[in-house]
């Protein structure tokens, strides 16, 4: 089976989904067995090693994504969608998080494999998140019942404009933890820094950008080659993952760091998120919706740093620019719902070929 693999290659469409980048696969081209899957994914990212020069994966966790995509199991969605991150340096491959970016390309990804059926002019399309048990809600340009990318909609960390991608995702909170504030309180303290441990889609640790001597400011780079500050937050991001009920989170995708500090922008708060071992070019979309989310609290690192708006549109800043969240709350304040826009482009159409698995020489 997996000799075959290596000869005749496996289908695959590798598309930008948001800020992201990844392999989509229709569930029934891969290995049923999840530790089979799992072991041929890093063998088709190239995986592990620091450039995945032997695979098709980017070298960066943005870009060394999967997504499997299968009919629905639910009747309330249209597909289902597992989402995978390969990572890059380790032989580790988690569900333990969904990804909003990579869900973009969900819906246009199942339209075009012929899982959906797509109207004239626009295709709802209802996704079964596999990962947190949740549905999101994706609108994809279909003018004659075909998928088009092209539109004048723009991202901020992505160049040029593209037809634009609406989610909107209901009762996310606790999607990952099991309640939005894992713990049962706004503010926790590990390791002397005061903490939010936060989860609405997103698992989350809040950071005051300031414990850490930060500005606020910094590029990815410049977080990138501070190991003395990733050792810190690491050393803390191993102890909160357990207080968030996600257990030992060493080889695990989660919960995402995230340093908050006052807009710079006009926005409502920025933010430098590491996931959790690099910062996100940008942020991830359950992160920016988790962090808004963080904003409403009564207390904490967000709240003190927040500037709340007015219509219900949370402007989270981040290295490149700002992803604009829509916050629905119900009458007694409580967050049930949020919308992003999201961009997606399919960029590659074919067979990936994954590494062969190493022989013994004996
Ligand atoms: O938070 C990166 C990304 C993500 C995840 C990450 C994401 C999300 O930008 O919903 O999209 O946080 O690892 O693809």
């Amino acid at each position: 089976m997996s000799e075959a693999f290596e000869i005749d290659g496996i289908p695959c469409l590798w598309m930008r989904g948001g800020t992201s980048k990844g392999a989509f696969f229709l569930a029934s081209d891969l290995p049923s067995d999840p530790q089979e899957r799992d072991a041929l994914l890093l063998r088709i990212m190239g995986s592990p090693d620091p450039v995945q020069i032997d695979g098709i994966g980017g070298a960066d966790p943005l870009t060394s994504k999967a997504a499997i995509v299968s009919a629905p199991t639910r009747d309330d969605a249209d597909v289902d969608y597992l989402f995978l991150q390969v990572f890059v340096d380790r032989a580790v491959v988690t569900d333990a998080q969904a990804c909003g970016n990579i869900l973009a390309a969900v819906a246009p990804f199942a339209i075009e494999r012929g899982l959906v059926k797509a109207k004239d002019g626009e295709t709802p399309v209802r996704i079964h998140m596999v990962n947190s048990g949740e549905t999101a809600v994706a609108r994809v340009t279909t003018p004659g019942g075909r998928v088009s990318y092209a539109g004048s909609t723009s991202i901020a960390g992505v160049p040029g404009h593209h037809a634009p991608v609406p989610l909107f995702f209901q009762n996310i909170a606790g999607a990952m933890c099991g309640a939005l504030l894992p713990t049962g309180n706004e503010t926790d303290t590990i390791d002397g820094v005061e903490v939010t441990l936060i989860d609405n889609g997103m698992p989350c640790v809040i950071l005051r950008a300031s414990d850490f001597d930060l500005t606020g400011t910094e590029s990815r780079e410049d977080i990138d080659g501070n190991e003395a500050l990733k050792a810190r937050i690491e050393a803390i991001r191993l102890k909160a993952g357990p207080l968030m009920n996600l257990d030992d989170v060493t080889d695990k995708s989660v919960p995402k760091m995230t340093l908050v500090s006052p807009p710079m922008g006009g926005g409502t708060i920025s933010t430098r998120s590491l996931i959790p071992h690099r910062c996100h070019a940008s942020i991830g979309v359950f992160g920016a919706v988790t962090a808004a989310t963080a904003c409403m609290l009564a207390t904490g690192p967000a709240t003190d740093c927040a500037m709340l708006p007015n219509d219900g549109v949370f402007k989270v800043e981040h290295p490149s620019g700002a992803a604009e969240v829509l916050i629905e709350q119900n009458a007694s304040g409580g967050v049930t719902g949020a919308g992003v826009m999201r961009t997606a482009r399919k960029l590659f159409d074919g067979r990936v070929f994954p590494a062969c698995k190493a022989k013994s020489l004996v």
